[in-house]
């Protein structure tokens, strides 16, 4: 049985909402018109098939002949995705995978993301092509055409032409700046990463209500949003389970339904908490259905599609501001850097393979959430300490790649908590979407190093050796951390709290 195969036109973005309201535009809410729905019906239109008419929308995926079949449940024929930030880390590898897959693909970008690498004095350590390149190896490899416009997401009047043209059934918005630590470097990285962000996303989101408010938005927040409560109390997808009670002065009110709350750690963690808020309120004002995915920090190279051919690989970076913590890892340990571990390295955070990742969005894509609804999901795979994963990557650095490896605790250059409990709920995409994690980290780990020991890539690893040491600081100041201890792999203990992964009904959550 597909997760999606009982979901009907109610979900599909070729169906318009027809009948009896209009409900974008009558200014009422969800609950109001749904009172209608309930008592007048609603009927549809099908883009794909307008010789149905207006119809009530009961058609299922399994029965509609423009749903087929895939391994990742049921998916909309030749469906129309536009991937904002199609250059990206994730953007190309998305593009790829769900090209192969028969979407039709469309994608913008700025180069924001190499530009502000370049700023750094870094480039991606895997060569990358330039997207002309890409594209027409793309074509050659996998016998795919994607369709590039270089296109800033700020520039609405271009983008709303594009976003007319492509009529997108989807949008993947990913074209954000990612970085914690790049946000934090002083007033004009901060303002950049939320004017970019938070503008662009606001920006978008009426796009979207004008052009195509049909479209399924997978919009890429970030588990970096709830922060790391120190009471220990769940991290819930999003939204507070039916079952939540607030308790206060002797009298129970129940959270059901609503945001929970956010912490975030960053000007650009914050950036992404904007965003939620201003996703949200568009579903609710203007029926947009969004799924915002708190992805968990990604790590690894390696999808069949990117394997592919050298001019396909996607970007790896380990410089300090845009090198994600696994990433960066395996690059020091290749350079004969002792690992950076921050603190103590006690925080806990989720992870998730890029692999992983990539299915977990097309997942997202096959199953749209029903017009109107803003719904989240946790996107990672796993939890782990930062220093339990400096001791993987020099096991598998030593043991499959004859490496010396050493790891060091610097001081924290962030405001973090180091010591914290984390209980996370990540149910949806396994339990409603039917994902279950498929690259263990060793054995990306094990890629990346296979990768980043190729002469060639080893020498642009050298090249950019000076931008891997930590240096900005979340008080503002750029100094070098010191080094508070190096040690040997296995010589350290875990300490304090133990991560706490809650991944279906039966995990003892009741
Ligand atoms: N860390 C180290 N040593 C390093 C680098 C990082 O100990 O050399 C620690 C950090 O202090 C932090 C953890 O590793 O506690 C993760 O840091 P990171 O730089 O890998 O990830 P982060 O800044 O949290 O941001 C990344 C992505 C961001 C995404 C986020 C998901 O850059 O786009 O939103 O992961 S999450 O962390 O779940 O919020």
């Amino acid at each position: 049985m597909q997760h999606n195969e009982e979901k009907t036109c109610w979900n599909c973005p070729a169906a318009l909402l027809k009948g009896n309201v209009d409900f974008r535009a009558c200014g009422q809410s969800i609950a109001v018109i749904q009172n209608k729905i309930s008592e007048e019906g609603l009927l549809i239109e099908c883009t794909r098939r307008p010789e149905l008419g207006m119809f009530e929308p009961s058609i299922t995926f399994e029965q509609c002949p423009e749903w087929r079949e895939t391994q990742y449940g049921y998916l909309l024929k030749e469906m129309r995705v536009m991937i904002l930030g199609i250059d990206g880390y994730l953007g190309w590898t998305l593009a790829l995978k769900i090209a192969k897959l028969g979407c039709r693909v469309s994608g913008i970008d700025n180069y924001l993301r190499r530009n502000a690498v370049a700023e750094k004095g870094s480039k991606s350590v895997v060569p990358i092509a330039d997207m002309e390149t890409r594209l027409k190896t793309a074509k050659e490899q996998h016998g795919v055409d994607i369709d590039f416009r270089e296109l800033d997401l700020l520039d609405r009047d271009e983008l709303a032409e594009y976003l007319r043209e492509v009529q997108p059934e989807a949008v993947v918005h990913y074209g954000e700046i990612p970085s914690a630590p790049y946000s934090m470097v002083d007033a004009e990285h901060a303002i950049r990463t939320q004017h970019n962000n938070t503008l662009g996303t606001l920006g978008v989101l009426f796009l979207i209500k004008e052009i195509c408010p049909e479209a399924n938005i997978l919009k890429l927040g970030t588990m970096g949003e709830y922060g790391t409560p120190l009471t220990g109390r769940p991290i819930f997808e999003g939204l507070f389970p039916a079952d939540a009670v607030l308790t206060w002065r002797g009298q129970e009110w129940s959270m059901g339904g609503e945001l929970t709350p956010r912490d975030p750690a960053s000007f650009y963690h914050v950036s992404k908490v904007q965003d939620t808020f201003n996703v949200y309120e568009a579903c609710k004002y203007w029926w947009l259905r969004s799924y915002d995915v708190m992805q968990g920090v990604i790590f690894g190279v390696h999808t069949e599609e990117v394997a592919a051919h050298p001019d396909l690989r996607t970007r790896l970076d380990v410089d300090e501001w845009f090198g994600t913590v696994i990433n960066r890892f395996v690059a020091q340990a290749v350079l004969g850097i002792p690992l950076t571990v921050y603190g103590s390295g006690e925080q806990i955070r989720g992870y998730l393979a890029l692999e992983d990742a990539m299915e977990c969005m097309v997942r997202l894509l096959s199953s749209p959430p029903e017009p109107g609804q803003y719904d989240v999901v946790n996107q990672l795979s796993q939890l782990y300490k930062v220093k339990e994963l400096a001791e993987i990557v020099a096991r598998v650095g030593s043991r499959r790649h004859g490496l010396t490896v050493r790891i060091q605790r610097v001081e924290n250059p962030r405001i973090e908590a180091d010591e914290h409990p984390f209980l996370v709920v990540a149910k949806k995409l396994r339990e409603n979407l039917g994902y279950q994690p498929k690259t263990p980290l060793e054995v990306e780990i094990d890629r990346m190093f296979t990768l980043l020991l190729q002469p060639r890539v080893r020498g642009r690893l050298e090249s950019v050796r000076d931008t891997v040491f930590p240096k900005t600081w979340w008080s503002g100041e750029h100094k070098e951390t010191m080094t508070l201890e190096v040690y040997e792999p296995g010589t350290h203990v875990m300490a304090g709290y133990s991560p706490d992964l809650v991944v279906s009904d039966h995990d003892g959550d009741e």
